[in-house]
C-alpha cells in the first residue's frame, strides 16, 4: 500500500495505480449514503409526479411539500454532495497518491459531521416541521433544528474539503516547482468555489434564519435572505457541474482510448467557474422586486460570462472525441463519429449527459436574458430546466463514473452483464427525463407554475389549457416520471451489484494524458491568491452596494410562517 505523495513522474495514466484501500473505504462511505439518498429521494419524485397530476391523494400524514422537500434535498443536495466527496477523495488518492492518516482523518470528521446534519435536517422534513423545499426560503420557516442541521451539513463539508485541500497542498510543497495532476487542480478549484459559496447560506442561516425561527428576532429581511441564498445557490449549480466537467476531461478521454486535448484549456475553463459562477445570483432573482436594474444588469453580464467555459468544454471534449476517433480510422465530416465506443456505457452515460446538456444550456441561456425571464420565471420551465442540467447532464455523468469508480474501489469487476444493465439505465434515464422534462419545459412556457401542489385553479379556462396539450400534459409528466423510477431502480441494483455481487477482480480507474502535442501548461494556473483576490473582487463589485441598499432601505419584514403547507 502506497502511504506518501506520488512523485510527479507517477500520476500519469499508469493504469496499474489504484485508490489506497483506506482512502477507498472512505470514499465507498460517501457512496453508501449518496445512493442510499438518492433511491428514497427518486421514489419520492414518482409520488410527486402521480399526486400533481391528480393521479393519487396523499394520506393525511403525508404532505406534498412534505415529499418535495425530500425529494428537492435527498436529490439535489445529499446525493450529490456525497457523490462529489467520494469521486474528490478516490480521485486526489489516485493522482496524487495516498492520503496521509491526518488527512485521511480530517476526511472522516467532515463525513460524519456532514452526516449528521443530515440526519438532523432529514428527521425534521421527515416530522413535518420543515416542509420548506430544497432552496428553503423564507419567509417560509422551519423547526429550528433543522437550521442546526444545515449548518452542520456546511461544516461537514468545509473540514473534508479541508482534507482535499491538504491533500494537494502538501503534494505541492513535497514536489516543489512540479506540475500538479489535473484532477487535483480541478478539485481544488471545485473546493475553493464551495469554501467561498458557502459563506453567503452560512450567513443567511445563522444570523437571519436561526433566530428568526428561534423567536430572538420577530422579522426576517427576505430580500436579503433570498439574495444571500442565491449567492451560493448559482455556484452550488457549478459545484454540482465541475465534477461531471472532471470525468469528461479526466477520465472519458482514456475510456475512449485517447488523450485529453489540451490540459491548459481545461484548467483555465476551471479557473473561469471560479472567477465567474459567484457574483451572477441575481439572475434568479432578475423579477425580484427590491434589486436595481443596474445590478441585475451588471451580474447578467457576469453570467453570460460563465458561459465561457461550458463552450470551452464542449469545444474540447468535441476536439477530443474527432481526434480519437479519427487516429482509430475514422473519415468523413461525421463519419468518424461511428468510431467511438456507443457500447460501452462508461462513454455512453456521460456523452447522453454532454449530448442533452446541449439543449439544456440553451434553456439556461434563455433563462439569463431578461426578457425571457419573465415568461418563464416561477414556472414549470425552471422546473424541467434543472431537470436536464443537474438531473440528466450532471446524474448521467455521476452514473457513468459509478461504472467503474464503485467496481476499482470495492475490488470488483466491471463485467459485460453490468455495462449491459448500464446501457438500459441510460436509455431509460433519457427517454424518461424526455418525456418528463419536455412536458415541463412545454406547460412553463404556457404558464403553468411551479412550486404547487395539485389544483385545476377553479377549473379556469385559461389554466386548463396549460395542461392539455397532446404532449404538454400531467400524463406525460407522469409517464416520464414512472420510466424514471424504472430507471432510478435499475440504478440502485447496479449500485448493490457493484458493491456486493460482482466477480472480485480489478476495474481501471481511467485517468488520460495530455495529447503529445500539447503545449506545456502556464505556471500562473497554480497562483491560487491570485483568483481568490480576484473572485473577492469580483464578489465585492457586484453585491456591495444592492446588499448595503438592501440592508440600509431594508423592506418591511416577515414574521415566521410554518405549518401551512405541511
Ligand atoms: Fe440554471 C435556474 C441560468 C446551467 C441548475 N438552474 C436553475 C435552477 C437550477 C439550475 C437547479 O439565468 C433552479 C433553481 C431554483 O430552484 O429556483 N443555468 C443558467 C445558465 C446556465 C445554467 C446561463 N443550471 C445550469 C447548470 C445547472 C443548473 C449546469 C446544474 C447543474 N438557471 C439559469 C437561470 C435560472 C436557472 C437564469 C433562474 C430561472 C428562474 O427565473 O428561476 C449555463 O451555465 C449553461 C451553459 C451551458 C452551455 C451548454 C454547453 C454544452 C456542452 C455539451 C457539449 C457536448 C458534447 C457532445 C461535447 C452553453 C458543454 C457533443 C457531441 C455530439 C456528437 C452531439
Amino acid at each position: 500500500m502506497r502511504n506518501s505523495a506520488l512523485r510527479v513522474d507517477e500520476f500519469s495514466s499508469d493504469t496499474n495505480i489504484k485508490v489506497a484501500p483506506k482512502d477507498a473505504k472512505l470514499s465507498m462511505a460517501h457512496i453508501y449514503i449518496a445512493f442510499f439518498a438518492f433511491i428514497i429521494g427518486a421514489l419520492m419524485g414518482l409520488l410527486q409526479g402521480l399526486v400533481r397530476g391528480g393521479m393519487i391523494e396523499l394520506p393525511s400524514w403525508l404532505g406534498y411539500y412534505q415529499i418535495l422537500t425530500v425529494h428537492g434535498i435527498l436529490l439535489a443536495l445529499v446525493f450529490t454532495t456525497y457523490f462529489i466527496f467520494a469521486f474528490l477523495f478516490a480521485g486526489m488518492s489516485r493522482t496524487m497518491g495516498a492520503m496521509s492518516d491526518g488527512v485521511r482523518r480530517t476526511g472522516w470528521v467532515g463525513f460524519w459531521v456532514t452526516t449528521s446534519g443530515t440526519l438532523l435536517a432529514a428527521a425534521l422534513v421527515l416530522l413535518g416541521e420543515a416542509s420548506v423545499l430544497y432552496t428553503f426560503y423564507a419567509p417560509l420557516a422551519a423547526h429550528p433544528l433543522f437550521y442546526i442541521g444545515l449548518t452542520l451539513f456546511v461544516v461537514g463539508t468545509w473540514i473534508a474539503g479541508a482534507a482535499v485541500l491538504t491533500h494537494y497542498f502538501s503534494w505541492r510543497k513535497a514536489n516543489k516547482g512540479q506540475q500538479t495532476s489535473l484532477f487535483g487542480f480541478m478539485a481544488t478549484a471545485t473546493i475553493i468555489l464551495w469554501i467561498i459559496a458557502c459563506l453567503g447560506v452560512a450567513v443567511t442561516v445563522l444570523l437571519q434564519m436561526l433566530p428568526w425561527s428561534l423567536g430572538l428576532t420577530d422579522q426576517i429581511n427576505v430580500l436579503l435572505s433570498r439574495t444571500l441564498f442565491w449567492y451560493f445557490g448559482h455556484p452550488l449549480v457549478y459545484f454540482w457541474l465541475m465534477p461531471a466537467y472532471m470525468a469528461w476531461y479526466v477520465c472519458i478521454p482514456k475510456v475512449i482510448g485517447g488523450k485529453l486535448f489540451s490540459d491548459s484549456l481545461a484548467r483555465l475553463a476551471f479557473v473561469l467557474f471560479l472567477l465567474f459562477s459567484i457574483p451572477v445570483g441575481f439572475h434568479h432573482q432578475l423579477m425580484e422586486a427590491g434589486i436595481p436594474e443596474f445590478w441585475k444588469f451588471v451580474q447578467t453580464i457576469l453570467t453570460f460570462i460563465v458561459i465561457i467555459p461550458s463552450l470551452m468544454t464542449a469545444f474540447s471534449i468535441f476536439g477530443t472525441f474527432e481526434q480519437t476517433a479519427r487516429a482509430k480510422g475514422g473519415r468523413g465530416v461525421l463519419g468518424w463519429l461511428s468510431q467511438l465506443p456507443w457500447k460501452d456505457v462508461r462513454f455512453f452515460a456521460p456523452f447522453m449527459g454532454m449530448a442533452i446538456f446541449i439543449p439544456a444550456g440553451a434553456g439556461g441561456i434563455i433563462n439569463a436574458s431578461y426578457q425571457l425571464n419573465a415568461v418563464i420565471h416561477n414556472t414549470l420551465w425552471v422546473v424541467g430546466h434543472f431537470h436536464l442540467t443537474v438531473g440528466s447532464t450532471v446524474l448521467l455523468t455521476f452514473f457513468g463514473i459509478s461504472y467503474w469508480l464503485i467496481p476499482h474501489l470495492t475490488g470488483r469487476k466491471f463485467t459485460p452483464f453490468l455495462n449491459r444493465l448500464g446501457m438500459v439505465q441510460t436509455w431509460l434515464w433519457a427517454i424518461g427525463m424526455f418525456f418528463m422534462s419536455g412536458a415541463m419545459h412545454l406547460m412553463g412556457l404556457l404558464g403553468a407554475p411551479r412550486r404547487t401542489a395539485y389544483t385545476t385553479y377553479q377549473d379556469h379556462p385559461i389554466a386548463l389549457e396549460w395542461f392539455s396539450g397532446v404532449f404538454s400534459n400531467y400524463i406525460t409528466v407522469a409517464i416520464g416520471a414512472v420510466i424514471l423510477t424504472a430507471a432510478a431502480c435499475l440504478m440502485f441494483y447496479n449500485f448493490i451489484y457493484m458493491t456486493w455481487i460482482a466477480p472480485k477482480g480489478e476495474t481501471e480507474f481511467p485517468i488520460s494524458e495530455p495529447a503529445s502535442d500539447a503545449s506545456t501548461t502556464p505556471k500562473f494556473f497554480e497562483n491560487w491568491k491570485l483568483w481568490i483576490a480576484i473572485v473577492v473582487l469580483l464578489v465585492i463589485f457586484a453585491y456591495t452596494i444592492p446588499v448595503y441598499d438592501m440592508i440600509v432601505n431594508a423592506p418591511p419584514g416577515s414574521p415566521v410562517f410554518n405549518n401551512l403547507i405541511k
